[in-house]
């Protein structure tokens, strides 16, 4: 008879067991319950040491009941366990006001800014074309953003750049500038090449490019800032169909083969004779918008070096002459890509900027 009540005590831990588990609701109360079922003092253990007083006859049956009712109690503990972490979890979700089930937000690759692509496939092309970059400053003396560039003191050309002064008081006729275009890099980058070799200066092609600066009225083709890109040869036999060919072959390869450009003569104190380099404007398709005017859009002025200017850089000008460009890379880019307001560059609308 004791042998059986073993048995029915062990039934009874089952079901009284699984029964007091459904209303186990927290960590602390599921490891009271495991104590109380599985733990040191229960009726499985007790059945298992009783089995060496058994008959022969029920030690297997109470043995194997014992591991079941042991097998089933576990398992339902694992059971519960995982529910009670579920649950905890989305209570907490819950007080976050998270909603796991929305897709994630996904990320935006970060990309080049239009400005510098342009800036980069020109580095290419021109390097294509034998020309090095060289890097020249942002912040000039008036002497090479001027002087040096044929525009004397109270020189009227200087209005056609009306300049940003970062320190003009004690400067006298030297102040402090802005640089209002990359021109100032060619006397800076001739005076290096010179210095090298004063006697025979080294001939040089090289581009400058970089940030210049006007206090302009800004308009869809003009802003306060703005790139350029200088470009500058100089060595002996120099001509100004070189400078033509150089230009038509930059729009050829940046446009295609059937691009149509014109030279419109034109004035600079630091080059003699100059011109302004147009590109047939695509926004319009010549026909003339807010953008180009009358069809053609400037990217660019150049011409032959003005003797001043080399003599400035160490070069003699009886022996050596040169061209120069002064490009708008923003302007190139518009064309390029059909932008038809060049303060778009700078708005950091992303809604332009994820258009490259
Ligand atoms: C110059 O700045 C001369 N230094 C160019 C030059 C270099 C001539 C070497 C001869 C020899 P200009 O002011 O025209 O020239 O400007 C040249 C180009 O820079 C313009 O064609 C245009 O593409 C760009 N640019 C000028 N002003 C602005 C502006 N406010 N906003 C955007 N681009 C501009």
């Amino acid at each position: 008879m004791a042998e059986e009540n073993v048995l029915q005590e062990l039934e009874d831990a089952l079901a009284k067991g699984l029964e007091d588990l459904k209303s186990v609701a927290s960590e602390e109360a599921l490891l009271a319950w495991r104590n109380q079922y599985l733990g040191k003092n229960t009726a499985i253990t007790q059945a298992f040491q009783s089995l060496g007083k058994l008959s022969a006859e029920m030690r297997p049956q109470v043995g194997q009941a014992a591991n079941r009712v042991k097998v089933a109690l576990e398992a339902a503990l694992a059971e519960r366990s995982e529910s009670i972490k579920e649950s905890a979890l989305a209570a907490s979700i819950a007080s976050e006001k998270l909603d796991v089930t929305l897709p994630g937000r996904p990320m935006t690759p970060g990309r080049l800014h239009p400005d510098t692509q342009m800036l980069r496939e020109l580095y290419r092309v021109f390097g294509e074309m034998g020309f090095q970059v060289y890097r020249s400053r942002e912040v000039e003396t008036d002497e090479y953003n001027f002087q040096l560039l044929n525009f004397p003191v109270g020189h009227p050309a200087r209005d056609m750049q009306d300049t940003y002064f970062v320190e003009a008081g004690e400067r006298g006729d030297n102040p402090i500038v802005m640089r209002t275009h990359t021109s100032p890099g060619q006397v800076r980058s001739m005076r290096e090449y010179a210095a090298t070799n004063p006697e025979n200066p080294p001939a040089i092609r090289l581009v400058l490019p970089g940030m210049c600066y006007r206090y302009e009225q800004t308009d869809a083709r003009h802003e306060t800032q703005f790139d350029q890109i200088e470009g500058i040869a100089v060595g002996e036999g120099i001509t100004f169909s070189n400078l033509k060919a150089t230009l038509s072959d930059l729009a050829r390869r940046l446009f295609g083969q059937n691009v149509r450009t014109r030279f419109r003569a034109s004035y600079f104190p630091f080059t003699e004779p100059s011109a302004e380099f147009d590109v047939e404007c695509f926004l319009c398709g010549g026909k003339g918008c807010a953008v180009c005017g009358g069809g053609w859009l400037e990217i660019g002025g150049c011409g032959m070096v003005n003797p001043n200017v080399l003599r400035n850089g160490g070069y003699d000008p009886e022996r050596y002459s040169g061209f120069a460009f002064g490009l708008g890379p923003q302007r190139i880019a518009m064309l390029r890509y059909g932008i038809n307001d060049i303060r778009y560059f700078w708005e950091n609308d992303l809604r332009f900027l994820e258009q490259f």
